[in-house]
């Protein structure tokens, strides 16, 4: 086994190709995007995440990593393509099947397929069902019975986003086959590069376990969501509060935000909820909290503003989490955006860790993007949105006089 074609050259696609090609697999990465194939074959990537660029330019650089907008054949093909949802909550599947289907042509027996996206349960028994109805000539774990056969099995990637690399060899792994063959091929596959445990399950209860972990992640910060508008409410310092009960031995409250952004937390939790709407009664109210929390805490800045004629607000931050550029499916970017277009007041948009506004942003009327120290010379209000390292031990003198919103606890702690 040491030919691999990975389908998806994203967030998880890219370092995953580029780590199994320094490990000494021969990796042929796929992507649909002709400028990430372009990128790649020439050593550049398109995306930002610590120490992957290097990795990346010596992977193309001995050979061992080629990006093509096809498949080809290989020992072990890997499905790292999103999985959003579409409206009503629902999940997208049109990319794994389009993935699916793109390799289906080049599969041949004694393969091993995984699926790493992460994905509703029963997903990767589709896959077999989709493969079937295109190889009627391949040997289908819980679809046809014989040997020699495919071997088709999930599992989910967990890494941090930040902490990539590191992750994908460190953390520990569930890997569950459609069969038991598929499980043992998946976790010798797993084995070989992977320093953390790799866990045997079956194809399903791989699936809900990483969704479980987001959706248990997005009820925590939920609960500490609401506490923190309970406080409010309350005037009681939630970072107080919460410092305060987190002294008990078995409390640990996680951090309010301005809400819960990226593309997995906000995501996964409805795959659930979608599997058993009548019964994933916490995880939908929790998804539901989150939500709410951008709304809320922009009705406490316009209430602040309306203490002024035309204010200027400083919103600090944008990314969806601390010391990262990533801007998609940020909540902050989003109230940044909400304030803006509601009008009325000056917006100073600060975000250190991106060099200019992307796209329509830096055309927006009454938005400018500008450094931590004019925005705390010019502004009115300060609505300290994500915990930047830039954003820690601000002088407390050039703060005074001016109106303070903490969404993500920088001052108060
Ligand atoms: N957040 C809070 N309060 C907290 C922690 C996080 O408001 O106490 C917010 C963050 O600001 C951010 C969002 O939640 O907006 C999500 O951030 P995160 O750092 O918790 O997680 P992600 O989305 O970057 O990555 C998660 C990880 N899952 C878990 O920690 C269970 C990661 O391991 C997964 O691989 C990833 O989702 C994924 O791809 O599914």
């Amino acid at each position: 086994m040491d030919s691999i074609c990975i389908l998806g050259l994203g967030y998880i696609g890219l370092p995953t190709a580029s780590l199994l090609a320094t490990k000494g697999f021969s990796v042929h990465g796929v992507d649909v995007n002709e400028r990430v194939v372009k990128a790649l074959n020439a050593g550049k990537i398109l995306l930002h995440e610590p120490a992957l660029d290097v990795m990346v330019k010596s992977a193309v650089g001995s050979g061992r990593l080629k990006a093509d907008t096809a498949p080809i054949e290989a020992d072990i093909f890997i499905l790292s393509v999103p999985t959003p949802f579409v409206n009503g909550k629902k999940p997208d599947l049109s990319y794994v099947e389009a993935a699916t289907r793109s390799v289906a042509p080049y599969l041949r027996h004694g393969n091993l397929l995984i699926l790493e996206s992460t994905s509703p349960v029963g997903t990767t028994e589709r896959i077999c069902q989709w493969l079937a109805e295109m190889r009627p000539d391949l040997v289908l774990p819980g679809v046809t019975d014989g040997c020699p056969q495919l071997h088709v099995a999930h599992c989910p990637e967990r890494v941090l986003p930040g902490r990539i690399l590191r992750e994908l060899v460190e953390n520990d792994r569930v890997v569950g086959g459609v069969d038991a063959a598929s499980t043992a091929k998946a976790i010798e596959f797993y084995g070989s590069f992977v320093q953390g445990e790799v866990l045997a399950t079956t194809a399903r209860t791989a699936e809900l376990v990483k969704l479980m972990e987001n959706a248990y992640r997005d009820v925590n910060i939920a609960f500490a969501n609401e506490i923190s508008l309970i406080c409010q409410e309350l005037q009681i310092n939630v970072w107080d509060a919460i410092r305060l009960a987190n002294h008990h031995p078995r409390v640990n409250i996680l951090t309010p935000g301005p809400g819960v952004g990226g593309h997995c937390i906000a995501v996964d939790p409805w795959f659930i909820v979608d599997s058993a709407p009548a019964t994933a009664r916490l995880i939908r109210t929790a998804r539901e909290v989150n939500d709410h929390k951008p709304h809320s805490v922009i009705a406490q800045v316009r209430a602040k503003a309306a203490r002024f004629t035309a204010p200027t607000v400083a919103c600090l931050g944008l990314a969806f989490k601390p010391d990262i550029d990533d801007l998609r499916e940020s909540p902050a970017l989003f109230i940044t955006r909400e304030l803006q277009a509601q009008g009325g007041m000056e917006i100073l948009a600060v975000e250190p860790n991106i060099r200019e506004l992307p796209g329509e942003l830096g055309e927006l009327p009454n938005l400018r993007h500008v450094p931590l120290k004019t925005a705390l010379e010019e502004a009115d209000i300060l609505v300290f949105l994500v915990a930047h390292r830039q954003f820690q031990n601000i002088d407390h003198d050039l703060l005074l006089g001016k109106v303070i919103i903490d969404a993500c606890g920088m001052v108060q702690n």
